[in-house]
């Protein structure tokens, strides 16, 4: 079970040094720490975020059938005596509409600058030839690729060897791995050899830090997957959360959680009818809240209008989405 509590990040008390890339073990043998970015890109809806959550071994990012799901870069950190691994979740690849997809097309772009591997997620369905301009870069990349073909629970075997072929065609370098994140299928063999590519270095990250992301931004994101779950069409896309407070204690956690919206009548339907819908969603969110930080919730909601946010840079600043 997830349980953030045991995971807090300390500020840095325990500062890694150089000497970290050297461990001796009970036989007195030197072995080499290795560590390194293993970023996670692909096309919408593939299963990039499924795929991040088993290999953490934990729910850390939120994944639904629906597409745009993820908007920010997500790291989750594994840390083995001698390696640490930090994964990226991405937002899928897509041709932006609007300011907020810049900012989350540079979010996935910025996973193939820093990368020492790169797991390039696709789908049974989706063919090589979709989305050339970011597999053209793809292609261009120096660093390991692992080609990860998802979902082959819903696939046969003709289709997943022609599928394999015209990839092997597509990404010459790559090494091809079918996989079923949802079906745990083949997602050992990846994780095994990810560490076997990880290069000789320090950790970047206290060896006792999971994520990249403070608490308060998983409140968000759980709210924003309850949303995602029950408004239909355009809503989810037109909602941003914030978190106004946050007030922990031993046994529990006090929230308030704004959720943003881009009009005065998606409001009213973020609201519902005597405002069922609202209720239905803070009571899924705390639920989920619960089990994520292991405390009892309360939590209160509440909807404004922040127009035309998604177009406004200075408000997707304020929602953390520009880069440096
Ligand atoms: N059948 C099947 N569905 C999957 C698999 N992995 C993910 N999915 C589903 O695909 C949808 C998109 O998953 P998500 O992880 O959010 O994709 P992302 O947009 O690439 O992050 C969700 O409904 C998942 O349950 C798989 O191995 N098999
Ligand atoms: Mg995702």
């Amino acid at each position: 079970m997830f349980c953030y509590d045991n995971r807090q990040q300390t500020d840095g008390e325990e500062q890694m040094t150089t000497d970290n890339r050297q461990q001796t073990t009970d036989d007195g043998q030197q072995t080499v720490h290795r560590s390194g970015f293993v970023n996670i890109v692909g096309n919408p809806n593939v299963g990039k975020s499924t795929l991040m959550n088993l290999l953490m071994g934990e729910r850390i990012s939120i994944a639904t059938f629906k597409a745009q799901t993820t908007r920010h870069r997500i790291m989750g950190i594994i840390n083995e005596p001698d390696a640490q691994i930090v994964f990226s979740d991405t937002p899928g690849v897509l041709k932006p509409n609007y300011k907020l997809q810049e900012e989350m097309l540079a979010f996935s772009e910025s996973a193939l600058q820093d990368a020492d591997v790169l797991l390039y997620v696709t789908d049974v369905v989706e063919k090589p030839d979709k989305n050339q301009d970011f597999l053209q870069k793809v292609a261009r990349m120096q660093v390991p690729i692992l080609l990860l073909i998802n979902k082959i629970d819903v696939s046969d075997q003709q289709t997943l060897e022609n599928l394999v072929a015209s990839w092997h065609e597509a990404l010459p370098t790559a090494e091809i791995f079918p996989i079923s994140a949802k079906a745990r299928f083949n997602v050992d063999n990846v994780m095994r050899r990810v560490k076997e590519l990880l290069p000789p270095s320090p950790p970047y990250f206290d060896k006792d830090q999971w994520t990249d992301k403070p608490a308060r931004f998983f409140v968000t994101e759980i709210i924003r997957e309850k949303i995602l779950l029950y408004y239909d069409k355009e809503i989810p896309y037109s909602c941003e959360v914030m978190v106004e407070s946050f007030n922990e204690t031993d046994k529990s956690i006090s929230i308030r959680a704004i959720i943003f919206v881009e009009r005065d009548s998606q409001k009213g339907i973020i609201i519902g009818h005597k405002g069922v819908a609202l209720k239905k969603v803070s009571t899924e969110a705390r639920k989920t809240l619960e089990k994520f930080f292991q405390k009892s919730i309360f939590l209160e909601t509440y909807v404004k209008v922040d127009k035309d946010w998604r177009n406004n840079q200075k408000r997707l600043q304020a929602y953390g989405y520009k880069l440096d």
